[in-house]
């Protein structure tokens, strides 16, 4: 395998795919030379075959907003592989959302479910649907039209969807009602992400941001570190961020910046759990706009229009928002104010100049997929609970996604250890991730 023929190819075959492209450009760099020692995936051609989807559902989505306007969006899902498990993994709606965006998350989370040692493939969907200034109604009649028309290709053995930017319990209420209608069964394990009285997890809401901390917390014990009185910007201010600060403030850390789309809001005095508790009332109102914390606490918080959490001095980073939302500026800006570590919480967060950036200046860098891992997984653990119909305490969750992340980092570290014996977790992630997935393939032959 060479990774720039492949690339070559891959780049005729599927023109302007810009994410998809980035993301399985990364994994192949990665992966190469260890792929290289394996002559039978290159006589299995796994590679050829891991970086395309099994499948894609488009659909129309057509309802009616508030004013009784006919409005039309497109609906998505991503089959990308079923290697090890049914397909899993969210929905995304936002208006930027193109084929080409579920792809490279598809294909992100093929690796990602991987790492979790929890037995499930990889999927993602999505629309162009903007939550953006919707109102419940409108959300609610967007969910159910979307349903509507994705019943049929999703089931728990089959492709369990979940929530992603844009998509929190409210909508995974919508959507699990309609399956229901149109199912005629209470398919419990349809969903993930659902209220804790209708077969939810407990701790499903807050596991992605608990889980990055908790990764977190191994990558700077390995480095010798502690993250008690560090310093922490994130970036958003919606499900994912919340956990994050929710989890960072708990371990001793201070929280100095959240930002929106409209800019930052820096907390010297770092966050409360008032403002944090208030995060959450400011994604329901689906506004989009991080300067109403300013607005609700002025004497806490200072909003500036325009700029990046990443201006904000701190001594570690945490995307929790957008793909490519953390460029090589970005990282050079928050190097220069002393920034000594990033945590990507987003999937693929960073661009690769900022990852460069960041691994050429010797800062500790883990990515995405082994870093937000913990909100999968306690899907997964949520798809177990369902399977055997119970539901586990908050403690029993919390303890298995410890365990998962503990798991996550020793496989980062035993395919990313280097020379010197600092890890490169980008390459330890991709590595771990795709010799299960690249194994399972081996075993079940060419399909
Ligand atoms: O990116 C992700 O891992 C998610 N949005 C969560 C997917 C899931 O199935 O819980």
């Amino acid at each position: 395998m060479e990774v720039k023929s492949l690339m070559t190819a891959l780049e005729a075959k599927h023109p302007g795919e810009n994410e998809y492209l980035q993301a399985v450009r990364e994994v192949l760099e990665s992966i190469e030379e260890v792929y290289n020692q394996h002559p039978e995936f290159e006589k299995a051609k796994i590679v050829e075959r891991i970086v395309e989807p099994d499948r894609i559902f488009t659909f129309r989505v057509t309802w009616v907003d508030d004013k009784g306007e006919v409005q039309t969006n497109l609906g998505y899902r991503v089959q990308f592989n079923s290697a090890i498990g049914p397909y899993k993994g969210g929905l995304r709606f936002h208006k930027a959302v193109t084929p080409s965006m579920l792809k490279f998350l598809g294909f992100e989370q093929t690796f990602k479910n991987a790492l979790t040692t929890l037995p499930m493939g990889g999927g993602k969907g999505g629309s162009d649907f903007d939550p953006v200034g919707k109102s419940d109604g409108e959300i609610m009649r967007f969910c159910q039209a979307f349903m509507q028309e994705l019943w049929q290709n999703i089931g728990p053995d089959t492709d369990v969807p979940a929530g992603d930017v844009g998509v929190g319990g409210r909508e995974i209420g919508y959507l699990f009602g309609m399956y229901t209608k149109l199912a005629r069964e209470y398919n419990v394990g349809v969903l993930t992400g659902k209220g804790a009285t209708w077969g939810g997890s407990i701790l499903r809401p807050e596991a992605t941001g608990f889980g990055a901390l908790y990764f977190t917390e191994h990558v700077l014990k390995t480095a010798g570190k502690d993250i008690k009185g560090c310093t922490v910007a994130l970036s958003g201010f919606g499900n994912v961020a919340w956990g994050a600060a929710l989890k960072a403030t708990e371990l001793g850390a201070k929280v100095v910046a959240i930002s929106g789309p409209d800019g930052v809001c820096e907390i010297p005095g770092g966050i409360t759990s008032e403002m944090i508790d208030y995060m959450l009332e400011m994604r329901a109102s689906n506004r989009n706009k991080v300067e109403d914390m300013a607005t609700k606490y002025p004497e806490a918080a200072k909003f500036t229009p325009g700029k990046k959490a990443w201006s904000v001095k701190c001594d570690i980073a945490l995307p929790c928002a957008f793909q490519n939302e953390l460029n090589g500026d970005d990282a050079k800006e928050l190097i220069a104010n002393g920034t000594w570590c990033c945590c990507e919480v987003s999937n693929m967060g960073c661009t690769p100049e900022a990852i460069e950036t960041f691994q050429s200046n010797g800062i500790l860098f883990a990515p995405g997929k082994a870093v937000n891992a913990g909100g999968v997984s306690v899907s997964g653990l949520e798809m177990t609970q369902n399977a055997m119909h119970i539901s586990w305490s908050g403690a029993e969750v919390d303890e298995k996604l410890h365990y998962i992340m503990e798991s996550i980092h020793s496989a980062c570290v035993k395919y990313g250890k280097k020379a010197d014996g600092t890890i490169d977790y980008v390459k330890g992630a991709n590595i771990a991730g795709f010799m299960k997935v690249a194994q399972a393939m081996l075993e079940q032959g060419i399909v």
